[in-house]
């Protein structure tokens, strides 16, 4: 977005508001019947509907009220919406929007965000930010707001039983050939972590700081299901020696003794995905495993995990001009060649997969097919600034979340970069979160 000008500018939020409406919708209204998207699939998420109402007052509340001085179009549902006030597992008792009702909603405040997008320059008053100002920065945080609760709704999916509603998507490409090297080398030496200037970056993202990290290795790809399995089965669940204190503690109160989604039939191992069973596919990335698995499983391979800035420095670093990419093969937008982005394949891929998207250090799908889990807990960059509001990142900054990087297969390219940071309690495994493993070098 930084190369366009105002016209052009104006077109691509039109068209990036639109595409994510789209995809919501795919996700609710055009999928599930009314009772479906009112139910509660699973406690640690919302009804479906939730999401979708909230996306629009967020909408209403960023490009209408905030950015405008408009007055709320429904001062009543406010507080339904605000995720602060209701926790995830009593949003089902609230008096939310049914779904047409919501559906109203959001098609209303769409086309006044539209009018006002379209029309009269979006500035209403002095005193308020422009969202075109900044290279449209309060459009791009809404659209990419949109995407991370579309991601949810994958998860909520994900989590869902009964008659399948997402695409099977069986068919997965070839493995491109084996990976050549288990692991890649990244020297020591400084790289320069976060961004100040990439113009849809979030708060947590800046500023651009310089980091020395010491000299490292990391697998070239994400740590598959069968290599997974293999720790499963050498009895890795049994062993309190490769867990912490609190993995120990949660692999005992939790009784789990598998990723997320997985079990054993008649000595074959499966999994459900999307309402279907299928077999374990080996090759594949492994995903729902929680911070403290991937832990575990790293100290089993006699590694750990890599820091957030090893994970950075391997994804965005080009040693050779010692400048950062947005993404690991360069500037260049994801495409097909390049990432398992944004929910065509609704399953990570083989890893291996993607050498056109490697990184400069070697390392292949940095960006796409499984969140990756890293040792470091989420906490602001020196000389951090919330911004537009503490409630994205700041009051996160607790010691109780585990930063993720580089997206997933459900994540859209627009709510991507090397530099985004997700983060999530060391205890989840609904989202779409694997992991490989690091050493010193
Ligand atoms: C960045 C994915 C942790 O879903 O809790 C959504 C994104 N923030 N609405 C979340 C978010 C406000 C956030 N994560
Ligand atoms: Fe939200």
């Amino acid at each position: 977005v930084r190369t366009l000008d105002e016209h052009a500018l104006r077109q691509h939020v039109a068209d990036e508001l639109e595409r994510v409406r789209e995809r919501s919708a795919g996700l609710t209204t055009a999928v599930l019947d009314e009772d479906e998207l009112l139910a509660q699939h699973s406690r640690l998420m919302s009804p479906l509907v939730w999401d979708l109402a909230h996306v629009g007052n967020y909408e209403e509340l960023w490009l209408l009220r905030e950015t405008r001085g408009d007055a709320a179009m429904r001062p009543d549902i406010d507080d339904l919406y605000d995720a602060f006030e209701h926790p995830r597992d009593t949003r089902p008792s609230l008096p939310l929007l049914r779904p047409d009702e919501a559906g109203d909603y959001l098609a209303l405040v769409r086309r006044k965000v539209l009018d006002a997008l379209g029309t009269t320059p979006v500035t209403a008053r002095e005193d308020r930010p422009d969202p075109l100002r900044d290279h449209g920065f309060v459009f791009g945080m809404v659209i990419q707001h949109e995407h991370q609760h579309d991601e949810t709704m994958l998860a909520t999916h994900q989590l869902r039983r009964g008659t399948p509603v997402l695409p099977a998507t069986d068919d997965l490409p070839a493995p491109a050939g084996p990976v050549v090297a288990a692991e890649v080398l990244v020297p020591a030496g400084p790289f320069v972590q976060g961004t100040t200037d990439d113009p849809w970056s979030l708060d947590n993202e800046r500023p651009a700081h310089t980091v020395d990290v010491g000299a490292f290795a990391i697998d070239t790809t994400p740590v598959t299901n069968a290599a997974y399995l293999a720790f499963v089965e050498a009895g890795g669940y049994d062993d309190p020696r490769l867990w912490t204190t609190a993995g120990w503690r949660w692999r005992c109160e939790s009784g789990k003794r598998a990723p997320a989604f997985w079990f054993r039939d008649a000595g074959t191992w499966l999994r459900r995905r999307f309402a279907r069973v299928e077999e374990l596919p080996g090759a594949e990335a492994v995903q729902h495993v929680c911070f403290h698995e991937a832990q575990a499983y790293a100290r089993w391979v006699g590694r750990r995990l890599p820091t957030e800035a090893e994970w950075e420095k391997a994804a965005s670093w080009d040693p050779v001009t010692a400048t950062k990419r947005r993404f690991p093969w360069g500037e260049e937008a994801p495409d097909e060649q390049r990432a398992n982005l944004g929910q065509t394949r609704f399953r990570p891929t083989v890893a291996g997969s993607y050498p056109a998207g490697a990184s400069a250090y070697g390392a292949l799908q940095m960006v796409g097919d499984v969140w990756e889990w890293t040792s470091t807990v989420f906490t602001g960059y020196p000389g951090f600034r919330p911004f537009p509001y503490p409630e994205y990142s700041e009051v996160f900054f607790d010691d109780g979340y585990r930063v993720l990087r580089g997206g997933c297969w459900a994540t859209d390219p627009q709510a991507v970069r090397t530099t985004f940071r997700n983060w999530d309690h060391p205890i989840r495994r609904q989202v779409f979160s694997g992991f490989r493993t690091a050493r010193d070098a």
